[in-house]
């Protein structure tokens, strides 16, 4: 008895240390402060980064390397920025996706698959950016306790999650570079055996392709249900015709504009082993988030294109490459990309739902399985830049400013009153007033309504 009532205290101690944090948290808007960065909008190098997740991955700081795989078998984990840093006005690791990303890095696959079907190691890699309005840094991907399922790259799958088993929650992305052959087309997931195959490569050809989270079935697998396990299934989601669960890339050579067709988000490699070389590659990745809908009324359009290797660059476009802070030229100046696709995502998953893409994490998923699937890879030279936006009122004109973050927006009779900052702004009718916060725009939940995490944002009336 006496044991439970000090547990009571305990909790609601912790409780309400949990709502003095909570009420601090709201308190303290992140400033933008220069310095924090050599390049203001910058994000350079992996220091910053967390402790890993899960096995096989280490945050290598002395050495300036994220290190893959540890040439061990079995393994799944992932490492994620976690830092504070007014380049993407990130906190805890947690940055606005705002109008989108550039970043660079490179990496090495340290050992040399000679083999004839690139099965002699595995399984490869992610670079993921997820939302951060229901993720954080310590959560993975990959197989429930006990399975090992290493073609999931522990971007797909429960992962580490043991209170809803979702894993890395939509709305998320990936580049993944796959380097082991999981060519079983079949959906069922009635063994493990089925669960961990049934990627759907297209071929045995190593392959560059963008994942996002497939769809949202109910069934019931051998263990667990099916909902994380085609997160990384080329083709998994529902095609076209239902944005909110956009194709995961299944074909595509980087011409198409996926929106309409469906293609631009799988790059089959050369040769079979392609990447597996023992050479340092170079990638690119450039994501333009839509600020405004488009021209649906109601989505918004990502688009996603990537470049691996400078093969052939001059000087020139070798510097281009690697300069996240301006876009990357055209052909011919530039080289085109290898993943080219345009996606859109409904209003709720880009900017106002429980769960949107407002806020995002970015980093880095590996898995290995048998010993004959063990991997070695490192990544270096990692840069992430934030575009900034251009304009600091609502799109459209004719807006009228009326009160900073927290404060009240009055006016006479029902006006269109726009909250946010920097392109970002949610919007509400009203009648004579209205409270200008997070709460309020989001009816009540103050993640929905907050259109720009940790900035001090503004009302406009009109
Ligand atoms: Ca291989
Ligand atoms: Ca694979
Ligand atoms: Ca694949
Ligand atoms: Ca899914």
């Amino acid at each position: 008895m006496k044991k439970t009532i000090a547990l009571l205290l305990i909790c609601l101690i912790a409780g309400l240390a949990d709502y003095a944090l909570a009420a601090q948290k709201v308190m303290t808007v992140y400033q933008r402060a220069a310095g924090d960065e050599a390049e203001p909008h910058s994000i350079t190098g992996i220091n910053d980064f967390a402790a890993p997740v899960g096995t096989g991955v280490t945050v290598d700081k002395p050495n300036a390397l994220i290190r893959l795989g540890g040439g061990t078998a079995n393994t799944e984990g992932a490492a994620w920025y976690g830092g504070d840093s007014d380049a993407g006005y990130c906190v805890n690791g947690i940055c606005n996706f705002g109008i989108g990303i550039r970043a660079y890095f490179e990496f090495r696959f340290l050992n040399v698959d000679s083999s004839v079907d690139s099965t002699a190691y595995g399984n490869g890699f992610t670079f993921a950016i997820i939302n951060g309005s229901n993720n954080v840094k310590t959560d993975r991907g990959g197989s429930p306790a006990g399975n090992v399922w290493p073609a999931l790259m522990a971007y797909a799958g429960p992962g580490n999650d043991t209170i809803n088993y979702l894993g890395l929650q939509p709305p998320k992305m990936a580049i993944e570079f796959d380097t082991y052959p999981n060519t079983n087309a079949a959906t069922t997931c009635d063994t493990a055996a089925h669960i961990n195959n049934n990627r759907n490569d297209a071929n045995n050809n190593n392959h560059l392709a963008l994942m996002l989270w497939g769809s949202n079935p109910a069934t019931a697998c051998s263990t667990g249900t099916a909902v994380t396990y085609d997160d990384n299934r080329h083709g998994a989601g529902n095609g076209k015709t239902d944005i909110s669960y956009p194709s995961n890339s299944a074909n595509g050579d980087g011409t198409g504009d996926g929106l309409s067709d469906g293609t631009g988000g799988y790059y089959a490699g050369p040769t079979v082993t392609w990447l597996e070389d023992n050479v340092v590659h170079l990638f690119r990745i450039e994501v333009i988030r839509g600020a405004t809908v488009n021209a649906s009324g109601t989505d918004y359009n990502y688009k996603v294109k990537a470049w691996v290797d400078c093969a052939g660059c001059t000087a020139a476009q070798l510097a281009a490459f690697k300069d996240t802070s301006i876009p990357y030229p055209p052909t011919p100046t530039g080289l085109a990309p290898q993943i080219n696709r345009l996606i859109a995502l409904s209003t709720a998953l880009h900017t106002t739902g429980a769960a949107n893409f407002n806020t995002m994490l970015f980093g880095f998923t590996q898995a290995t399985g048998a010993l004959a699937q063990a991997q070695n890879i490192e990544i270096k030279n990692f840069v992430i830049y934030f575009p900034p936006c251009a304009s600091d009122v609502p799109p459209g004109g004719g807006w009228t400013y009326c009160a900073d973050e927290n404060g009240t927006c009055t006016f006479s009779g029902t006006k269109l009153v726009a909250y946010g900052l920097n392109c970002f702004y949610n919007y509400l009718n009203a009648t004579t007033s209205i409270g200008c916060d997070n709460a309020t725009f989001g009816s009540g939940n103050a993640t929905a309504g907050d259109p720009l995490y940790g900035v001090v944002k503004k009302c406009y009336y009109k």
